[in-house]
């Protein structure tokens, strides 16, 4: 497709700063956690109002508003000629894992919202539709795998994930997205290929790098690959005096071992996006007095390069293999999810370096090392992603106080923004 001449639009849309800080700091009341702490779960009393007071200032802007199987929210910008073009869509998520910060996913929904409304304030009207999309459970904290929502309608989520998938307390995902009521068919999940002509996500960074070389804008050019372990050692446990340490198989123990095979294996790693984390280490009985009977652990690894990331999976498997046969545990090992990197649309990422160029934003290339949304419709759509600064790259803190200056620049970028598929 050919490029638009640059053009510069007539218009100088004005955000309204106050308007998005004020709204940034409503949404983080709709919170299981007092501020600045903020935690809202898929599903739960307070994603559900979240959502309602989203609903609210969308339908103030005049946006039409429709939800999915899941409960994505999309906001609907009618285009002046939308029968000829495919839309183009914007946004990121809302809900945030627990004693996390106001702007993890925020950002994308009510910035991508704020860019509309100072668009239309500025008397614009664009060509294509534009969609604002607030993407359900992006985190993985209740159902154990995260982007629930841009998985199904990207169609990387099988339909049997939705009797499959469990809370803590057994709740199936299609029970609760029908208690929240979404209750339309799953065969209208998925979103047809020609949905969309682009789709660009704005988030933080979630590290330091621009903030660090005092850079406005990252210009995302590939998604890292994340994948997740839910591990269980289970042994014959037993009473702390009377169990002699010779006789003993403590799956708590086990579990150490790994966590700290878990960071080898990545420390190991030949590149520096090598990660892995054991996020969650249970112990059960969990009293001081018992030997452990179980010891469960949720495994994060990651890396931006498949292979690598596979190596380091496998590697972590065999070390828990032998560690439960040299100990005498049982071992469970279950990789949730194992999801291929994304690379972003090369045309979009052009055009994120050129709208920042031409808004005076300093921008690098980079990569992300926490996954998105954007990861999965890039397997669906041309998708890019900009990064905005977060200060000492501080994320899913309740610190995450970072300097948000949604740059007026940035969305006059957006005004200008030519797609290669479309002209805003
Ligand atoms: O874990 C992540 O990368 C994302 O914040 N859910
Ligand atoms: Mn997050
Ligand atoms: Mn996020
Ligand atoms: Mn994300």
């Amino acid at each position: 497709p050919a490029h638009h001449p640059a053009t510069t639009h007539p218009l100088a849309p004005k955000i309204n700063l106050e308007r998005v800080l004020s709204e940034l700091k409503t949404l983080a009341t709709h919170s299981d956690l007092t501020p600045p702490a903020v935690q809202r779960v898929v599903y739960t009393s307070s994603d559900l109002s979240a959502r309602t007071y989203l609903q609210r200032i969308i339908s103030e802007a005049n946006l039409a508003i429709h939800e999915d199987v899941v409960g994505n929210l999309f906001a609907v910008w009618r285009g002046s000629s939308s029968s000829q073009s495919r839309a183009v869509a914007t946004g990121s998520h809302i809900d945030a894992i627990p004693h996390s910060g106001m702007y993890d996913g925020v950002l994308g929904v009510l910035g991508g919202l704020e860019a509309i409304r100072s668009l239309k304030e500025a008397g614009f009207t664009p060509s294509r539709d534009v969609h604002l999309i607030m993407f359900t459970s992006e985190e993985p904290t209740r159902f154990g795998i995260g982007c629930l929502g841009s998985r199904v309608l990207s169609a990387e989520l099988p339909h049997e994930y939705m009797y499959k998938l469990v809370d803590s307390n057994g709740t199936t995902l299609d029970e609760a997205r029908k208690a929240a009521g979404f209750t339309k068919e799953l065969s209208e999940a998925i979103l047809p290929d020609d949905t969309y002509s682009a789709f660009v996500e704005l988030h933080i960074e979630q590290a330091d790098s621009l903030e660090r070389s005092s850079t406005h804008i990252g210009a995302v050019t590939s998604i890292a690959a994340p994948a997740q372990a839910a591990v269980r050692f289970s042994g014959s446990g037993g009473h702390a005096g009377a169990l002699p340490m010779a006789e003993r198989h403590d799956p708590g123990l086990a579990g150490a071992e790994l966590a700290l095979e878990v960071e080898k294996a990545a420390l190991d790693g030949q590149s520096n996006y090598s990660v892995a984390t054991t996020g969650r280490f249970e112990v059960f009985p969990g009293a001081v007095n018992s030997v452990p009977r179980t010891a469960t652990l949720e495994l994060d690894v990651r890396n931006v390069e498949l292979e690598e990331r596979n190596e380091m999976l496998t590697r972590i498997r065999d070390s828990a293999t032998k560690i439960a046969e040299r100990r005498g545990v049982r071992l469970e090992f279950n990789v949730t999810n194992a999801d291929a990197p994304a690379d972003c649309n090369k045309h979009i990422v052009e055009m994120v370096a050129q709208a920042a160029q031409e808004s005076g934003l300093s921008y690098s290339r980079l990569v992300s090392r926490a996954y998105h949304d954007s990861l999965f419709m890039a397997r669906k759509f041309p998708t890019g992603m900009i990064f905005v600064p977060c200060r000492g790259g501080v994320s899913h803190r309740p610190d995450d106080l970072e300097r948000i200056v949604i740059r007026i620049t940035f969305i006059r970028s957006l005004a200008n923004f030519r797609l290669p598929f479309c002209h805003i």
